[in-house]
């Protein structure tokens, strides 16, 4: 007879190594504030090579085109986004204008992005959300298997990827209840400085 645990009583897994997670890095009425300038922005659906997906995006300072597979230069971050820049990269460690990219992201009920990693440029990632709270899925090939965790990400939380958590991990929202946004600032690796 064997003796092993069965998977019940297995540890639930941790979090990837150096993500970290901060409720509460907005106050309601800053939300509200950042959703309300939201609301005269012009979101696009995002495409990938011909294929729309159902969530809405819209980047500044560079984007990546999906369907080119190349970044290029877009509009300056308007300036109701720079204090949180600010804040944003005092929470990574980081100097505000590492930061030259910035993604908003609008999912409405039912939207979700699947399985991936940020694109190979980008170094840090942090991601501010609002509105609906999402299961932020992770998920790593461990020998045959996928090892996975996952965290609520809250209205009003900041996450950080880097280590492991950038490079090794791919990360995945199911589909929202309700309509959230987020507020991805990215910046670049040492070696892929973008030209101005
Ligand atoms: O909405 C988020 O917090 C994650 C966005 C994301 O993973 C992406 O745009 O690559």
């Amino acid at each position: 007879m064997s003796h092993s645990q069965p998977d019940l009583f297995r540890a639930p897994p941790s979090l990837p190594e150096e993500f970290r997670y901060q409720p509460d890095f907005l106050s309601t009425d800053e939300e509200l504030g950042l959703v309300d300038q939201f609301a005269a922005l012009p979101f696009k659906a995002f495409e990938f090579r011909g294929y729309r997906g159902n969530r809405r995006v819209l980047s500044f300072g560079w984007q990546y085109d999906f369907n080119r597979m190349e970044l290029q230069r877009t509009e300056d971050m308007p300036a109701f986004l720079l204090p949180l820049r600010e804040r944003a990269a005092r929470f990574a460690s980081l100097e505000a204008a590492e930061f030259q990219h910035v993604l908003l992201t609008e999912y409405s009920a039912g939207a979700g992005i699947g399985w991936h990693k940020d694109k190979p440029m980008f170094a840090e990632v942090v991601g501010i959300s609002l509105g609906s709270p999402c299961v932020f899925r992770f998920r790593r090939k461990v020998g045959s298997k996928w090892e996975r965790a996952s965290v609520v990400t809250e209205p009003r939380s900041v996450y950080l990827l880097q280590g492991p958590s950038r490079t090794e991990w791919e990360h995945s929202i199911p589909a929202v209840d309700s309509q959230r946004y987020s507020v991805t600032f990215r910046n670049f690796k040492p070696s892929h400085q973008p030209e101005r």
